[in-house]
């Protein structure tokens, strides 16, 4: 038996054990705490600690917009919601709009200016992630031109990628040694419980991200950085397409993508922010959805490895998909329903937001292939736990098989090799069998 099928054997049978165990409310919140996790959907800019980016701003005179940073008065609890005392994570009480995103994303540039800001963010980061279980994590970013207060100078392009695989290299190295110690503990205790099982280490990897925003050139200049990293580091794996929705179409960046694909870089690309159609809102007009729909079929017949959220196809360009190569989905729930303003003006809180997703529950009614993310955990007030919280109370799930399944099948997306996919698998399933008894 080869190693992937026999891999694929033991998940079959984790899911038949998942199944046939039953779950209370809070056994299987724990479980899916403990679940090691697959995050490959997350900017990191977007990952800043709402303390971190307070911080920032105060030592750079930067005033943060108090409509966009302070809690919302307005909590949008339904009655039934108010009478049961939803927990207050489960609450969309800030203004997350696409376009607000936006604007908070110029405020965090405006603080993360140099190599000492990034590295902190990075870090921090990374530490939030494998708190939550991450197992394997791609972690997408712009590369910028910032500050070197070290030696008061500008830093390249090349600095910003070195420090973020630098600070991966170092954290992959202490979760490594952390977990060694921590097995040698639990050899030594003969009573431990599998529920005292270390977490296992994280693995992180990079995607170069291209800013929609941005020129031809810079875009050609971030393509031409994920290439030659590529070469040189196990840590380059993708290149991304990212950036406001209204700016620029992928049809003039795509030379730079056939570029990256024919160097045998994956690449990821976001769509469907925007309606492809009449009919989804009153507010996007007629000029803007044509755009919107030439660009999609673009990047639809470029054939991307993933897809960045995918929210709003027309119905053609979604049966296309399924009966074509069912490219993986990235899907962020608690950002899909802020953007789409799906938690504000309707029921309002988060679980009820994901049930009015426009393809959530047919991708998981059709078992599509589709990971589960966080996209800007510190802008979404969000972490990798919190996402399948989410999706267990939104869909109403028993028990945490359809969890399982999605976190086994998200590592199939990975921008890795066959061979690290089967080692992952292994590891994953091991781990959740252990969590189970
Ligand atoms: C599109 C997004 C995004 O690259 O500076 N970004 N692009 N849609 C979204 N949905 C909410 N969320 C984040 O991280 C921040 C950048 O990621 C992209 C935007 O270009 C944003 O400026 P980095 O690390």
């Amino acid at each position: 038996m080869s190693a992937l099928s026999s891999t694929s054997q033991r998940y079959e049978d984790l899911k038949a054990q998942i199944e046939q165990k039953s779950f209370t409310k809070e056994s299987m919140t724990k479980f899916i705490q403990q679940l090691p996790k697959i995050e490959l959907h997350a900017h990191l800019n977007g990952c800043i600690r709402e303390s971190t980016l307070a911080s920032l701003a105060s030592e750079r005179n930067v005033k943060l917009s108090s409509l966009l940073h302070d809690l919302q008065q307005e909590t949008h609890f339904t009655e039934e919601e108010k009478m049961n005392e939803s927990p207050q994570e489960k609450v969309n009480k800030k203004r997350r709009s696409l376009l607000e995103c936006f604007e908070i994303f110029t405020e965090i540039g405006l603080c993360v200016t140099d190599l000492v800001a990034l590295k902190q963010i990075c870090i921090e980061a990374l530490e939030d992630f494998a708190k939550q279980g991450v197992v394997y994590l791609e972690l997408r970013s712009t590369p910028k031109v910032l500050l070197d207060t070290m030696y008061g100078t500008k830093a390249t392009k090349k600095d910003y990628i070195d420090t973020i695989l630098k600070c991966m290299a170092d954290f992959e190295e202490q979760d490594q040694e952390r977990y060694k110690r921590e097995m040698e503990d639990v050899k030594q205790n003969a009573n431990a419980s599998s529920q005292s099982l270390p977490r296992l280490p994280m693995t992180c990897r990079y995607i170069v991200s291209i800013n929609r925003a941005e020129s031809f050139e810079v875009a050609q200049e971030h393509t031409q950085l994920a290439m030659e990293y590529a070469k040189k580091s196990k840590y380059v794996v993708g290149l991304d397409l990212s950036g406001s929705p209204l700016k620029n179409s992928f049809t003039e960046l795509e030379p730079c993508f056939r570029m990256a694909k024919d160097a045998g870089l994956k690449t990821s690309i976001h769509c469907g922010e925007i309606p492809c159609e009449k009919g989804v809102d009153n507010e996007t007009d007629d000029a803007l959805i044509e755009f919107s729909y030439r660009d999609t079929k673009k990047i639809l017949d470029f054939e991307p490895d993933r897809l960045g959220h995918a929210l709003l196809f027309t119905d053609e360009m979604y049966e296309a998909l399924e009966r074509g190569k069912k490219i993986p989905i990235e899907c962020c729930p608690t950002s899909n329903v802020m953007t789409l303003e799906l938690a504000t003006h309707y029921e309002g809180d988060l679980v009820h937001g994901l049930r009015r997703h426009p393809r959530l529950s047919k991708w998981l009614e059709n078992d599509y292939p589709c990971s589960i993310n966080t996209d800007d955990p510190g802008i979404f007030n969000t972490d990798s736990s919190l996402e399948f919280l989410l999706l267990v109370d939104a869909f109403g799930f028993q028990n945490p098989a359809r969890i399982v399944s999605i976190v086994m099948d998200s590592i199939d997306h990975a921008f890795e090799s066959d061979d690290f996919k089967a080692k992952m698998t292994g590891l994953v399933t091991s781990k959740i069998n252990g969590i189970l008894y």
